[in-house]
């Protein structure tokens, strides 16, 4: 289904609203990155101009940042010491062991980051993103521009067909993280053992992050749209 699919679109609103019924006044939070999570953004700052919510976020994204301002969510700078309620994000794929592909939309390193601050991760999906076996959807990274070209070489020998994500604006030009690195996206088709693949990029210099959502160490709740079913491991 195409983002634009009006059923898509309908799980996505049904899956943002479904993550703030688990939103309560005082929480400080992690805002995801990609369009089921700015629709998760965009309702929760009607409720916090309603006054009905008061709460406290961290954004994972530039874009997700300017998304909160504009709707009125007040944010929180990276500090030490601190921790997050609850942290709403989308997948790109998810399977039913709660093991995620993120970072299509380029956002994995801070998305990694904030999960790991947050007590609990609430995973906004539509259907299209649940499989049975994680690998459709190629495995991006976020590599540091020096060390691309060893990177493409140690990935290919892993079988990963790496491919330079393109900026979409400019495709002359590479796409660029938030942070200024580049973005590899790898065809490794289904994956058999992710652990053991996150094990073996994590090997590799110059991957500074992989989209390999494994071990969420806190209760990962998942919301998936069409069957309005929340999955507590
Ligand atoms: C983000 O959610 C990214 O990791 C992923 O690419 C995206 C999915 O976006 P969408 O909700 O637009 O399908 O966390």
């Amino acid at each position: 289904m195409s983002t634009a699919d009006p059923q898509q679109v309908l799980q996505k609103q049904l899956a943002a609203a479904t993550a703030l019924r688990w939103v309560r006044s005082g929480m400080r939070l992690g805002l995801g990155t990609g369009s089921t999570a700015a629709a998760f953004i965009t309702l929760l700052g009607q409720a916090v101009r309603a006054g009905e919510l008061r709460v406290e976020a961290v954004a994972t994204s530039l874009a997700s940042e300017t998304l909160a301002r504009e709707v009125g969510i007040p944010l929180l700078p990276p500090r030490r010491g601190l921790r997050l309620d609850l942290t709403i994000d989308g997948a790109d794929e998810l399977d039913d062991r709660l093991q995620l592909i993120k970072g299509g939309g380029g956002a994995l390193l801070r998305e990694k980051v904030v999960a790991a601050a947050s007590d609990y991760l609430l995973i906004i999906a539509d259907s299209s993103k649940h499989v049975a076996q994680l690998g459709r959807f190629p495995l991006p990274l976020e590599v540091v521009p020096f060390a691309l070209p060893w990177v493409l070489d140690a990935v290919a020998k892993l079988g990963g067909a790496p491919e330079l994500r393109l900026a979409t604006a400019n495709p002359a030009e590479p796409a660029r993280s938030d942070q200024g690195n580049l973005l590899v996206d790898c065809h490794f088709g289904e994956l058999p053992n992710p652990p053991e693949l996150a094990r073996q990029l994590e090997q590799i210099p110059g991957i500074v992050e992989h989209g390999l959502f494994l071990d969420l160490a806190r209760a990962a709740v998942v919301a998936q749209a069409d069957t309005a079913r929340v999955l507590r491991p």
